[in-house]
């Protein structure tokens, strides 16, 4: 595998995960899943996929994160050494991530392709509240080199909502770069939700932590670690990341000139700060660290992560269902209401000429007329049976009248189903959102231009069908004058059976009669069998036009309709299969650059 093909993968699942996010960004119930995909793919594109490349391992990268106004920049300045972040009372200044180079760092480690995702590189420096999708670099000025050496330092926006769109993402772009992670929460609010939501994701994700509480009375800063090491530490669930104990250090409320100066006056609180991060930061292993970490949290959680996608799915495939079990109580409702009672009289038309065809032409003609006169008294007899038999045949209703009550009915129920499961998942909430703004009336468009396509088809068919039945015949003066001697032959045979039974007497009229009769009724039994097929074909055939013409299309249409954007659901399935597959190959490129 070379160079090409690890960075088409570190792009292929970069960009499955940056989808399953916006597909987690478009439901508001998911803001955190979304974060979660959010960190994953910036893991790919930060960490995996520079390392694959051959990037150098220097400098590492510190991100200092945690709630609004929690005393983030204020240890960035801790950590570089000078006030060089801009420190601000107003809670959730800091709006783009800023890095800070110490003396003597590096540059030129952002060029790689991807790198930080969306997050535009800023040429001139800016104030930090700029909120945009940016970053800026800022070397800071001074010659005393930083004791952590070749490292950048980050400075974050806030982490208090996993909703915002906007800044959040950046910073959590910044915590997937750091190859150790500081994670600031004040006094009054070291227990706030979501930072230690993001503290515990930052943790499972085998990020190396270093946790500082502030702004307490010195006096109060051993029981507040304490404190936070029982409630917020230790909720995290155990043997997860395989992590060892994450430490947690106290800087108290100091005076403006403490916090100025915080390698001199305030040197006191730096140095135990400085030597826990220098443990986490070492040049020789943290890098590696880092990438494992990443590819491992990749590799366990890759499941967790789908889940979301898997819900959708299944809710999709539910959708899916209902739709294809609507379609067929609308497939059957067409055959029993229509087809069924439906006698395609036109074959009846065909039926009698068809037997009309058997009879002798020509010369022939008067023998048929006399064998016709023979069966009066017959014909006679049976259509006054039949009426007396057939109960008046029930009216019909019409086609296009049955497909269009079957449709409503069908709409009534996808609406009903939807408006019942609104709760179990936003898919049913959008359709029956949809019901109420317009889906009823797209799908009857739909409907509406499929049965007129239907109907011109429709009405060619059956006519060429009943025309067929006799067509054969007159196109085939052979097979018909076979067909016409059989039913001669047959007729002489029951005159001959006459006469054979009544002798030259009087009785041979009456046999006569009821031997004609009944051979001509064989012949018209054999032909009404031969019809009725016919017919029972054309039944078929309607069922499967409008199968495929009409409530097929109309099914496809709507089992698409919730997946807004195209092809949704294809694409989750996609970013389903590939994902799991794509992170054990690029585990299998890193392993051997890992060990060596
Ligand atoms: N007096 C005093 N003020 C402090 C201390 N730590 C932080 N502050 C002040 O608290 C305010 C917020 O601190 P910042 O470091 O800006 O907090 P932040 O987390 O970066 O805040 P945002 O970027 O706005 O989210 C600033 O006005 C700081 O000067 C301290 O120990 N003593
Ligand atoms: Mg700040």
């Amino acid at each position: 595998m070379d160079a090409a093909d690890h960075r088409q993968l570190v792009s292929l699942l970069a960009s499955d995960l940056a989808w399953l996010e916006d597909h987690c960004r478009r439901q508001p119930a998911l803001a955190r899943e979304a974060g979660q995909l959010r960190l994953a793919a910036a893991l790919v594109r930060n960490v995996v996929g520079p390392f694959l490349d051959g990037g150098p391992t220097a400098p590492l990268h510190i991100a200092v994160v945690g709630g609004a106004g929690a005393g983030k920049s204020t240890v960035v300045n801790f950590l570089v050494g000078s006030a060089v972040a801009e420190a601000n009372p107003q809670a959730g200044y800091t709006r783009h991530p800023t890095a800070y180079l110490p003396p003597n760092v590096s540059s030129g480690w952002s060029g790689h392709l991807g790198f930080l995702g969306p997050l535009r590189k800023l040429d001139q420096p800016a104030p930090g509240d700029l909120d945009q999708d940016v970053y800026q670099v800022r070397r800071v000025p001074g010659a005393a080199s930083n004791p952590l050496g070749d490292v950048v330092i980050w400075d974050c926006p806030d982490m208090t909502t996993w909703a915002a769109g906007g800044y959040v993402p950046r910073l959590i772009e910044v915590a997937a770069l750091a190859d150790v992670v500081v994670y600031v929460a004040s006094d009054e609010r070291y227990n706030d939700e979501v930072p230690t939501q993001f503290l515990h994701l930052l943790v499972r994700a085998g990020k190396a932590v270093v946790v500082v509480l502030t702004k307490m009375p010195e006096a109060q800063a051993g029981r507040i670690v304490e404190h936070f090491q029982a409630e917020v530490l230790n909720r995290l669930p155990k043997g997860e990341s395989g992590q060892p104990a994450t430490p947690v250090l106290a800087i108290p409320h100091l005076p403006p000139d403490q916090l100025a100066d915080p390698a001199g006056k305030a040197g006191v609180f730096r140095i135990p700060l400085i030597n826990q991060v220098m443990v986490l930061a070492d040049p020789a292993t943290a890098r590696k660290r880092t990438v494992d970490h990443a590819l491992q949290y990749l590799d366990t959680s890759g499941g967790e992560l789908l889940d979301v996608a898997r819900q959708d799915l299944a809710a999709m495939d539910a959708w899916r269902h209902l739709v294809q079990v609507s379609r067929q109580q609308f497939d059957e409702r067409y055959r029993t209401e229509f087809l069924n009672g439906e006698g395609f009289r036109r074959f009846d038309e065909a039926r009698d000429r068809l037997l009309d065809l058997l009879e002798l032409p020509g010369a022939g003609r008067a023998f048929a007329m006399a064998l016709f006169v023979l069966r009066l008294p017959y014909r006679g007899l049976r259509s006054l049976v039949e009426k007396a038999l057939t109960r008046p045949a029930s009216v019909n209703v019409g086609e296009a009248q049955v497909l269009e009550s079957a449709f409503r009915a069908w709409m009534d129920q996808l609406r009903a189903e939807a408006i019942r499961r609104a709760d179990s998942h936003p898919l049913w909430r959008h359709v029956a959102a949809g019901f109420n703004s317009g889906l009823a009336d797209a799908a009857a468009d739909q409907f509406q231009a499929l049965l007129r396509s239907y109907q011109v088809s429709s009405a060619e068919e059956i006519e060429a069908a009943a025309r067929a039945v006799t067509a054969g015949l007159e196109k085939s003066p052979a097979s018909l004058a076979v067909l016409r001697a059989g039913k001669l032959a047959l007729d002489l045979v029951a005159i001959a059976l006459a006469i054979w039974a009544g002798g030259f007497d009087w009785p041979t009229i009456v046999y006569v009669f009821l031997f004609v009769s009944a051979a001509h009724q064989v012949v018209e039994l054999i032909v009404r069998q031969y019809v009725e097929g016919k017919r029972s074909a054309i039944r078929s055939r309607k069922m499967a036009t409008v199968s495929r013409a009409v409530s097929g299309p109309l099914a496809d249409w709507l089992a698409r309709w919730p997946a807004t954007g195209g092809s949704a659901y294809e694409k989750l399935q996609g970013a389903l299969r590939r994902v799991p597959d794509t992170i054990a190959q690029l585990r299998q490129l890193a392993d051997p650059r890992l060990r060596s």
